[in-house]
């Protein structure tokens, strides 16, 4: 059945023009980073993100949001790109043009050597000022101070340099917007297209879930990898079922190998 799609969808990459790649946190699975709503491991499946990645939550509880965010970003330094983001990065150098928008926020994509990475949803490494949004500069003395506290515990964000308020993680809350610069280059890279690979999304989180469906609404071929079966939510497109860090690898060889 794999097979069958990979065959299937090998020529389409191969003759792509223009390629959209739109990930999400199971593109990283495999580097040992939770995803959000797999079953039991899922962070969402062990926290209520109302407690955590909501601008109210932050504002009744910093420490327990700082500090959770702190330990994530800390795990996240000990984690490696995995074969699926080595073959998107390799990918760039065989379709005439790549874009690659993601929803998560590690900078595995960038690690693996993808350049010019569109993050809808922040990154976890550029915290900032919860009121000015000034970067916060100390990034040496965070991690030392998250080296030496963070266990997923409660840790006091540091403060401002500029106006004093709390430092907050550069991410995207729920009821928040996302980045108006990445939303705007997102939505035009999927309005003119001729592939859209998503690879590893519940396709669950708006806005960011509608840029598939503009892909395949102006005509674009759309190819989803997740290791779940299409229950029918994507009726014109085609699923290839597998994991992302088994299958990318098997579809860029196919198509250019
Ligand atoms: C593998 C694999 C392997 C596993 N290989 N695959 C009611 C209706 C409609 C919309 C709303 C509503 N109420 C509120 C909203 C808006 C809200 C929203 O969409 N909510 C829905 C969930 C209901 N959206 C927002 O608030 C956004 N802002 C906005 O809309 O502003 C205007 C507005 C505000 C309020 C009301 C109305 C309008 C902001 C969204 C911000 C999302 N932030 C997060 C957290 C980031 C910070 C952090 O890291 O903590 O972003 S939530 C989380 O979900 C994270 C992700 O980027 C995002 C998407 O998740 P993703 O990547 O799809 O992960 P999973 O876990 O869901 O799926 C993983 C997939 O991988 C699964 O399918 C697995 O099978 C698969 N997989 N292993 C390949 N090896
Ligand atoms: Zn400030």
């Amino acid at each position: 059945m794999n097979e069958e799609a990979i065959e299937h969808c090998s020529p389409v990459l191969r003759q792509a023009q223009h390629l959209v790649v739109f990930t999400g946190a199971g593109v990283s699975a495999e580097s040992g980073i939770p995803t959000f709503r797999d079953a039991l491991t899922g962070l969402w499946a062990l926290h209520d993100p109302m407690d955590l990645a909501t601008p109210a939550a932050f504002e009744r509880d910093p420490a327990l949001v700082w500090g959770w965010y702190e330990s994530r970003r800390l795990q996240l330094q000990g984690k490696e790109p995995n074969p699926a983001h080595h073959a998107l990065a390799n990918l760039a150098s065989q379709v005439p043009r790549l874009t690659l928008i993601t929803q998560n926020v590690d900078d595995l994509h960038e690690r693996a050597g993808s350049t010019g990475v569109i993050h809808l949803h922040g990154d976890l490494q550029s915290p900032r000022c919860s009121v000015c949004a000034a970067p916060y500069a100390a990034a040496a003395e965070l991690d030392l101070a998250t080296t030496a506290q963070a266990d997923g515990g409660r840790m006091t964000p540091p403060h401002c340099s500029q106006c004093n308020s709390p430092i907050r993680p550069g991410v995207v809350w729920f009821g928040e917007s996302l980045p108006e610069h990445a939303l705007q280059s997102a939505f035009e890279a999927a309005g003119r297209c001729d592939l859209l690979l998503s690879v590893g999304t519940s396709g669950v989180v708006q806005p960011a879930a509608l840029i598939p469906d503009v892909a395949a609404q102006q005509g674009a071929y759309v190819i989803h990898i997740n290791p779940e079966p299409n229950h029918g939510q994507y009726p014109e497109a085609t699923h290839i079922q597998g994991r992302a860090g088994q299958i990318l690898p098997e579809l860029v060889a196919r198509a250019f190998g």
